[in-house]
């Protein structure tokens, strides 16, 4: 049995008094339906993963070298010292504005791994690829190189998020039949890289316009084990409204 897991994604939002608020207020509402948790900027994160009893908090980044000229990058041994459990990575933000491809996310993945630290993997196609009719190529394609060479036990504790580019922040999400369909091809793409063990334990969230109105019925599809929420995550309102949805 998969647990589910719901993580919001803040992105570039909330300062670590306003990450303290939030956690104040919804850290108690979580129960055991799922696995609850938040993205926060590097530097909230301390703060809020202290605070969090019942939250996990992740981190939206990390670099794959320990130490070194990178100014302004932060090093799993430095998320490590904190005490972070997740780390989200390969966004498609990063991916388009940051340079992320996915040999870095590769190696970032890597590196969590070794920490015992979870990566989100982000993954997903744009809106070309979606109307040329690539999408299934562009999941595989980015599997592949995202999750190349790993443990076949490793991979059956990570997250794979499936994120349609035209379906994030732009209010328009996929179907709940697009969403099944494609994050059946990342458990499918999962199996054929680690086998049916792995492919049948890995977590894999949609993500891309999720909110209140709608996680029920993603949430009910088979392939679909958890969320990855942007725009709703920021809200005390509709993210308490998700955790009471999926008791
Ligand atoms: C996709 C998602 C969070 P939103 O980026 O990862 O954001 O829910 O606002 O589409």
């Amino acid at each position: 049995m998969r647990k589910p897991i719901i993580v919001g994604n803040w992105k570039m939002n909330k300062t670590i008094a306003e990450a303290v608020e939030f956690i104040k207020a919804v850290d108690p509402v979580c129960h055991d339906g799922a696995t609850y948790g938040v993205g926060t900027s590097f530097l909230a994160l301390n703060e809020a993963n202290k605070l969090a009893k019942n939250l996990i908090v992740a981190a939206e980044n990390c670099h794959f070298e320990d130490s070194g000229a990178f100014t302004g990058e932060v090093s799993v041994p430095m998320l490590e010292e904190i005490g972070v459990k997740y780390c989200i990575i390969g966004h498609s933000e990063r991916r388009e504005m940051f340079g992320d491809t996915d040999e870095t996310v590769n190696k970032k993945a890597k590196r969590l791994i070794k920490a015992g630290i979870t990566p989100i993997v982000c993954i997903g196609e744009t809106e070309a690829q979606y109307d040329a009719g690539e999408s299934e190529k562009v999941i595989r394609d980015q599997l592949s190189g995202s999750l190349a060479d790993l443990c076949a036990d490793c991979v059956k504790n990570i997250v794979i998020a499936y994120e349609p580019i035209w379906a994030i922040g732009t209010g328009k999400s996929a179907s709940v039949e697009i969403a099944q369909n494609c994050c059946h091809i990342v458990r499918d793409q999962v199996e054929k890289m680690y086998g049916k063990e792995a492919a049948d334990a890995v977590r894999v969230q949609y993500g891309g316009s999720v909110k209140p109105e709608n996680i029920v019925e993603y949430m009910a599809q088979p392939d679909i084990d958890g969320a990855l929420i942007g725009g709703a995550s920021l809200k005390v309102e509709s993210f308490t409204d998700i955790i009471n949805k999926t008791k």
